[in-house]
């Protein structure tokens, strides 16, 4: 299919991990899981070390739009402790994080499991 639209949508889709959370509420609707408050996008991140006991993950992370961050790898605190059992190092995730009290918070938390 080659409708002008259907090809602007991809485009959108494919930018979606760098947009800002305001252009895409609806998309951010839609892929919320279960419990999650936040509307923050989500973007790509590699699983380099995880902390449990802590409830803390390293991640290196593409950019995040919503908190104005460039791509590194750097540690957050996991919303839910939780989520550190279900994390292997090694793993592709996408999530969402924010800023919280001055801390940097994995808010949501969407893999291939
Ligand atoms: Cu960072």
């Amino acid at each position: 299919m080659k409708h002008p639209l259907f090809t602007a949508l991809l485009a959108a889709l494919a930018l979606l991990p760098f947009a800002s959370r305001a252009a895409q509420p609806g998309f951010a609707a839609a892929t919320t899981v279960a419990g999650s408050t936040t509307s923050a996008p989500l973007v790509d991140g590699l699983v380099k070390r995880v902390d449990p006991a802590a409830g803390r993950v390293t991640i290196a992370h593409g950019p995040i739009p919503n908190i104005g961050m460039p791509a590194m790898t750097m540690v957050f605190k996991l919303k839910d402790p939780s989520w550190g059992a279900r994390l292997k190092v090694g793993e592709q995730i996408r999530f969402s994080a924010d800023e919280v009290g001055g801390q940097l918070i994995v808010t949501r938390l969407e893999g291939s499991r």
